[in-house]
């Protein structure tokens, strides 16, 4: 039975368009799902968008619309986007489906049950652009002298009755938590969240009085959820709570919660302890990548550097955009990125590396052998050449991939290419024609092994490009997951046996800078 595999991507505030690092975090959570159904998981991958709150109910007046008219409006570019992405997501949640709203009540209920919810009033700032509360002592000074969030927010002075959720009960098991190795990642975000703790918890306000764009607080007029209560929710809305069923029992919990660092604080602390208050189990991991800079400046419509993520899919191609992000920014850490950047890489790397060694490959195969492989011996350098690229493909591969280490994962793939690359040069199969046509075969053969590995390897980076490969490789759909990396056989009777591939047609084209471009 396969192993089950759930993971998240943060839901999106749908109170603009998509950004790229919207983009980013999905396109990461998207190879790691595929990644894992590769390895023979199954898998239930869920994104969405986050369409409660002040943020969305002040941007919907200021434009005129009611909240739900630019909630729908905006969701439908972010399925868009990540369908024109290629994203393999199961569910894409809405906060306002009927579902959610109901599963929102039910913790809630579950939380008050347990004692932890009570009304006060609440006085204190809050920020609207974070949608967060901060004390006092977080805030720090703009160059105004104006009061800002720690995340350089504006925040307003409120006060109103509300209902509290006892988070200061929860200081001791959070703590626990947090130090449980492995639950949140990269290490580095830990120090600042057990700081936070330690500092002291202060009961959260939980619901909101003033505006009534949200979840209804189940028995309370007046009074709609805080929207991260609602938002975090999505988490076990998608896998059936509270009915249970098949989807909850074998999903939840979730193995993975995908999330910027800005947001860990909500992810590690304020959800635990909802959770641990409604009697449910904890996430297994929650891992805050970085953020993604425009030539190291953060985007923002008021420097006009905002990248449109669907613009750059259409003019650079899909998998050559995953690919950049992926193979480029050490995951975990900030990552720059520019249109020229990208260009060179994906010029480099996959069109005129691993690219050119398939389409070489392939048209001599074609033109030399007919089409045809058929049984060969193999060389000392053939297979020391086919024991780096198995090395690199079956296991260091999806080990790094594993840790969420793609860029070092990739690092290694292509380390295997270019080796692929000098073997070409230094077998000179176009020379062996003529000398050696038997040799020249066994090269081409050695060079086919290789790359089917490494188109296997990474499919979950580039998997319309890999999939045009392994087409043209001839392997079929139900042999390309990563156990048949080891599954020699089965491989070795398809190579040894006659089979036969068709002229291969360019896969990975090379990319131009438009002429505007510095
Ligand atoms: O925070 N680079 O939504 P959001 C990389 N609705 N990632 C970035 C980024 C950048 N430049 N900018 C934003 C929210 N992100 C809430 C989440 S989850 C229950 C609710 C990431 O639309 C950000 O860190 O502001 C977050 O993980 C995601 O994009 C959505 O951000």
């Amino acid at each position: 039975m396969a192993e089950p595999y759930y993971l998240t991507t943060a839901i999106h505030y749908p109170n603009g368009k998509p950004h790229i690092g919207h983009a980013y975090e999905t396109i990461a959570a998207d190879v790691i799902a595929r990644f894992q159904r590769l390895r023979g998981r199954e898998v239930r991958f869920q994104t969405g968008t986050d369409e409660h709150g002040l943020k969305m109910a002040q941007k919907a007046r200021d434009l005129g619309m009611a909240p739900r008219e630019l909630a729908d409006e905006m969701s439908g570019h972010f399925k868009e986007l990540f369908d024109v992405l290629n994203i393999s997501y199961d569910r894409f949640i809405r906060t306002t489906d009927a579902d959610h709203h109901n599963a929102s009540q039910a913790i809630w209920q579950a939380m008050e049950a347990k004692g932890d919810l009570y009304l006060d009033r609440y006085e204190g700032w809050y920020s609207v652009r974070d949608e967060a509360y901060y004390d006092e002592k977080e805030l720090v000074e703009g160059e105004g002298g104006e009061k800002l969030s720690p995340q350089g927010t504006p925040v307003e002075w409120t006060e109103e009755e509300t209902w509290f959720f006892r988070l200061s009960n929860y200081a001791e098991p959070l703590l626990a938590l947090l130090n449980t190795p492995g639950f949140l990642e990269p290490a580095s975000r830990r120090n600042e969240m057990i700081a936070f703790v330690e500092r002291g918890l202060q009961d959260l306000s939980v619901s909101r009085t003033s505006f009534d764009w949200g979840v209804k607080v189940p028995d309370s007029d007046g009074h709609v959820m805080y929207v991260w209560v609602d938002a975090l929710t999505n988490y076990i809305t998608g896998v059936g709570y509270p009915d249970g069923g098949e989807l909850w029992d074998k999903f939840w919990p979730a193995d993975l919660h995908l999330i910027g660092k800005d947001i860990v604080r909500f992810h590690t602390i304020y959800w635990p302890a909802f959770l641990m208050s409604a009697g449910l189990a904890l996430p297994k991991k929650v891992f805050g990548h970085g953020f993604l800079l425009n030539r190291g400046v953060k985007e923002s419509k008021s420097l006009g550097n905002v990248t449109d993520p669907m613009e750059l899919a259409e003019r650079f191609g899909v998998d050559a955009l995953r690919y950049f992000l992926l193979a480029e920014v050490t995951f975990g850490q900030d990552g720059s990125y520019s249109a020229e950047a990208l260009v060179n890489k994906v010029n480099a790397e996959l069109a005129n590396s691993f690219g050119n060694l398939a389409q070489r490959t392939l048209s001599m195969i074609a033109k030399n052998m007919d089409g045809t492989l058929e049984r060969f011996d193999s060389s000392v350098d053939d297979r020391a050449l086919l024991v780096k690229v198995h090395e690199a493909c079956a296991d260091i591969l999806p080990r790094e991939f594993d840790q969420l280490a793609f860029s070092i994962g990739i690092e290694a793939w292509l380390r295997a290419v270019y080796a692929c690359n000098a073997y070409v040069d230094e077998q000179a199969p176009w020379a062996l024609k003529k000398t050696d046509p038997e040799r020249m075969k066994a090269v081409l053969q050695t060079l086919f092994i290789a790359i089917r590995d490494l188109a296997i390897a990474i499919q979950p980076v580039v998997p319309e490009k890999s999939v045009a490969v392994l087409d043209q490789l001839g392997i079929p759909a139900d042999r390309r997951a990563y156990a048949d990396l080891s599954d020699d056989g089965w491989f070795e009777a398809l190579v040894a046996g006659g089979h036969a591939i068709d002229p291969p047609k360019p896969v990975f084209p090379r990319l131009e800078l438009p002429s505007e471009e510095p």
